[in-house]
């Protein structure tokens, strides 16, 4: 039985075009949603080494090349289902990349590797607008991730969209420094602020979680996974519809934007109070109110590998009213709910534990939403 509320919603689906999205808060209608079948635990090499933290280098050394453990899997895959029932129970179409197994082994003329996971959409895909862009990525386990979206890619070109895959990196030793000297945390806090990461300048690189969307003007940081090249590459390919800003944070080990600084409607952002934003100005004094979010309750014997706790701030907006909060991030729910929002609660800890959460997991598809100015 179909609310009038997503009865209004499916009909103004047939207005927009199929991929239509500018922002991160506007009414969703369509989003994919990552899985962990057929995942892979990365090969423990120089940009996992920089991605990850000492505590938990065992696990790729002892796992790496070979699928990821059935015990956190099963969990995972469980709550991932549970989370798409929430979301069409929203009235949102959810869609889901093909399963493929990541542990197969490739070989190009520059590396050989073994895959990831299709488990977070958001670090390889962007939407901008009707068009979809497929990132080069920056991890060689990440080379081939695309392969998992491919069907879905082909459908939504069948249907109108515009798509477009960035310059597929080599991979080849030159784009890393292998000498990247990461041992303790005081070495990567200077490491990242004087601006050397794990990734070189050899050719252009990025993962689509840098990226951040308030309409015309986009928020992108340079991180272990993304270069200066790579951010030239999407200005350049964007023109003059966009304005492509660099942020950068404090923050000993930036990878992706979306545990650290998230917009949550025009004029209010969400800040990380761990990873300050040197360009916060940007913000103010275009008029927008900056949050900062409370601390989260994850317990620290909790696996996550490849992540922080501050994943309680990897939300997902249905709308500027509602937002997909974890379940037992109960601050955060409290903290929503103080700016208006009515708060959605998944349980979605198991996921946690593969490096993302609702954001990281998820590609919005379709907001209904168009080209807007925010005071930048
Ligand atoms: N991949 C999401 C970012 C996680 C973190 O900042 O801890």
């Amino acid at each position: 039985m179909l609310t009038s509320e997503h009865s209004k919603r499916l009909a103004s689906t047939k207005t927009l075009p199929i991929v239509n999205s500018y922002n991160e808060w506007d009414t969703l209608q369509e989003i994919i949603v990552g899985r962990v079948e057929g995942a892979c635990v990365p090969q423990f090499d120089a940009t996992i080494k920089a991605n990850t933290y000492p505590k938990n280098w065992w696990f790729f050394q002892k796992y790496g090349g070979r699928p990821y453990p059935q015990e956190l899997l099963e969990p995972a895959s469980k709550q991932l289902n549970e989370f798409c029932r929430v979301l069409e129970g929203e009235g949102v179409t959810v869609r889901r990349p093909d399963i493929i197994d990541f542990s197969s082994s490739y070989k190009t003329p520059d590396f050989e590797a073994t895959g990831l996971y299709a488990a977070m959409p958001r670090d390889i895909l962007t939407v901008i607008g009707n068009e979809i862009i497929e990132a080069p990525m920056a991890w060689r386990a990440r080379f081939f991730e695309y392969r998992a979206y491919r069907s879905l890619m082909k459908e939504y070109l069948k249907q109108g969209a515009k798509w477009t895959t960035a310059p597929k990196p080599l991979m080849s030793d030159e784009l890393y420094d292998f000498d990247y000297p990461i041992e303790t945390v005081e070495d990567r806090h200077e490491l990242a602020e004087l601006g050397r990461f794990v990734t070189t300048e050899f050719e252009p690189c990025f993962d689509a979680a840098d990226i951040t969307r308030c309409g015309r003007d986009l928020f992108v940081q340079r991180s272990q996974v993304t270069n200066k090249l790579g951010i030239t590459w999407l200005r350049n390919h964007l023109g003059d519809r966009f304005r492509v800003h660099t942020l950068k944070f404090q923050d000993p080990n930036p990878m992706h934007i979306d545990a650290t600084f998230v917009p949550l409607r025009p004029g209010l952002v969400l800040t990380n109070p761990d990873r300050p934003c040197y360009q916060i100005d940007i913000f103010k004094k275009a008029g927008w109110d900056v949050v900062t979010a409370v601390q989260p309750t994850l317990p620290d014997n909790w696996p996550l590998y490849m992540s922080s706790k501050w994943l309680c701030m990897n939300i997902l907006i249905l709308d500027p009213k509602r937002v997909i909060v974890e379940k037992d991030e109960e601050p955060m729910h409290k903290f929503f709910k103080n700016l208006g929002f009515e708060v959605i609660p998944v349980a979605f800890r198991h996921v946690y534990t593969f490096g993302g959460s609702f954001h990281c997991v998820t590609c919005d598809i379709r907001r209904d939403s168009q080209l807007e100015e925010y005071g930048f």
